[in-house]
């Protein structure tokens, strides 16, 4: 017998993304429920759901909200095939604990995300309009700021926390790096901290003050891998003293994110792009 499945989102989030990967990598047929973002959070109150976030899952009937309680829930739908956690207890428990961290580490991509929209003006509408029919183009565009002033305050996404956020990225970066490394994340079989973490690698990775910073690690082979399509762009907005925590002294001169940006808009594909940041590291970056 199969369920009939109707997945809850708005195309742009973060969150949603990581849904829409483990509902495809499970091979589930579902129905999609596309939202306005903002208004969205009192229509899941009004459709029933317990928080007002996406994504979202109605299973004949059943409500499962939030990305852990999904990838749970899918395993448990569909037992066997392309599991999200490993049978095994003691992996189990490390892929659980990796998909929780990931959780923060898509907080803080929104907080960026978020912040950043407010100075760039054209950032929002390229992330959240893509997928979207004219009219609902033109409400996201009118509706911005009034959309930015709620999604920001209901996430707390201020410039303080910001602030430490991007103060953070590095060390989580190398986190991810680490997990790699380790073949708990990126490895033959996708698990779930795959699906948490890779859309947010790859939504940093369109933001031109932060590209730099991943393009070239092996987080970056995971979000190429997993998470390829994110659409949008955030351009250099951020300020200075909002950067301090990076020592933008120690970067390489010409390995910024504007050669990627402009690559990308040039139509190079991703894998290209790293080749030749790469490239232009190696020759740019001082010795010693
Ligand atoms: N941590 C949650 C995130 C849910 C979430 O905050 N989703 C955003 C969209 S990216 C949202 O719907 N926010 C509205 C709200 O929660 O008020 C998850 O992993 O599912």
């Amino acid at each position: 017998m199969s369920a009939k499945v109707k997945f809850y989102m708005f195309p742009g989030s973060n969150s949603v993304y990581t849904g829409r990967l483990m509902l495809e990598h499970k091979g589930i047929e579902y129905k999609t429920v596309k939202l306005p973002p903002g208004p969205h959070a009192f229509i899941m109150l009004g459709l029933g759901f317990e928080t007002m976030g996406v994504p979202a899952l109605k299973v004949d009937g059943r409500r499962v909200q939030g990305t852990r309680s999904i990838s749970r829930f899918l395993d448990q739908m569909v037992p066997g095939a392309r599991p999200l956690f490993p049978a095994d207890p003691g992996l189990r428990k490390q892929v659980e604990d990796a998909e929780r961290w990931g959780e923060e580490f898509q907080n803080a991509t929104r907080r960026i995300f978020y912040v950043g929209a407010k100075r760039d003006r054209k950032a929002f509408a390229s992330v959240m309009t893509p997928e979207r029919a004219l009219p609902m183009r033109v409400f996201l565009r009118v509706g911005r700021p009034l959309i930015l002033r709620l999604a920001s305050g209901a996430h707390r996404a201020s410039d303080d926390a910001v602030r430490e956020d991007l103060e953070l990225l590095p060390e989580r970066l190398d986190q991810i790096d680490r997990w790699i490394e380790q073949g708990l994340l990126n490895g033959p079989r996708l698990n779930a901290a795959d699906f948490q973490i890779a859309p947010n690698i790859s939504a940093l990775l369109r933001c031109d003050d932060l590209a730099r910073l991943i393009t070239g690690r092996p987080a970056a082979a995971l979000a190429r891998r997993v998470a390829p399509d994110y659409p949008g762009h955030l351009g250099p907005v951020f300020p200075r003293e909002l950067l301090a925590g990076q020592q933008p002294g120690t970067d390489p001169p010409g390995s910024g994110g504007a050669l990627e940006s402009a690559l990308r808009a040039a139509g190079v594909d991703d894998a290209r792009i790293e080749t030749i940041v790469s490239r232009v590291e190696t020759i740019v970056r001082p010795s010693g």
